[in-house]
């Protein structure tokens, strides 16, 4: 059986919630980032890692990616233009929405208190909010990123808007703010944010 690697109220989420998604079992094993259980799963100590066949596999994006591919949900087939198109969004959103949020959090409780650098905020909001134009103005008339076909996309976007929310940044009243609260409402990202 599939072990998941990682407490609920970080990337894991993610996981969780396209395993829950495509129908899959699996065990959770709820640890935090450089806990033992992780550093064993990862030498980088960071979560979420999928255990699959004995191998552990790093990184949500790859891991959902793997699980798409695999059981043929969640995504358009590789070497498709949807498929390039669909990569695209979800190589923009990490790019331009979940770097700007992780450099947020490392520079106020991740990184050693000597290592942060403090008057990055401002860019950084700024950043993010011209991100999300730019990925609005991308966007179709949904109801997911591809349209019709809920995708890998949607999963991270997601779940990058509620991180914002907690984060205090900003998604203004908009396509996106609607899109999350539709999103929010699937069964499987329900039954994955109460694990
Ligand atoms: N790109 C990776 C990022 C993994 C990551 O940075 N996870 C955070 C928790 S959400 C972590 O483990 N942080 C602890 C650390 O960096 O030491 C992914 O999507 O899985």
């Amino acid at each position: 059986m599939y072990k998941v690697i990682g407490n609920t109220n970080t990337r894991t989420f993610r996981v969780l919630w396209a395993m829950n998604e495509i129908g899959l079992e699996y065990k959770h094993l709820k640890v935090g980032a450089q806990s033992a259980e992780a550093q064993l799963a990862n030498v980088s100590g960071k979560v979420p890692s999928l255990e699959a066949n004995g191998v552990n596999i790093a990184d949500s994006t790859a891991i959902i990616t793997y699980l798409a591919d695999k059981y043929n949900q969640l995504t358009f087939p590789a070497g498709t233009i949807e498929r390039a198109q669909q990569d695209s969004f979800t190589q923009f959103i990490l790019d331009e929405l979940d770097s700007i949020l992780w450099t947020a959090a490392r520079h106020s409780f991740v990184l050693p208190k000597e290592m942060r650098i403090s008057g990055l905020k401002n860019t950084l909001h700024w950043e993010f909010a011209i991100s999300l134009k730019v990925l609005e103005s991308r966007m179709g008339t949904g109801p997911n990123v591809m349209g019709e076909k809920f995708t890998i996309p949607d999963i991270i976007l997601t779940h990058i808007g509620g991180w914002a929310r907690v984060a205090k940044f900003d998604i203004p009243d908009g396509k996106l703010r609607d899109y999350f609260r539709q999103q929010i409402k699937r069964p499987a990202y329900i039954s994955a944010i109460n694990l």
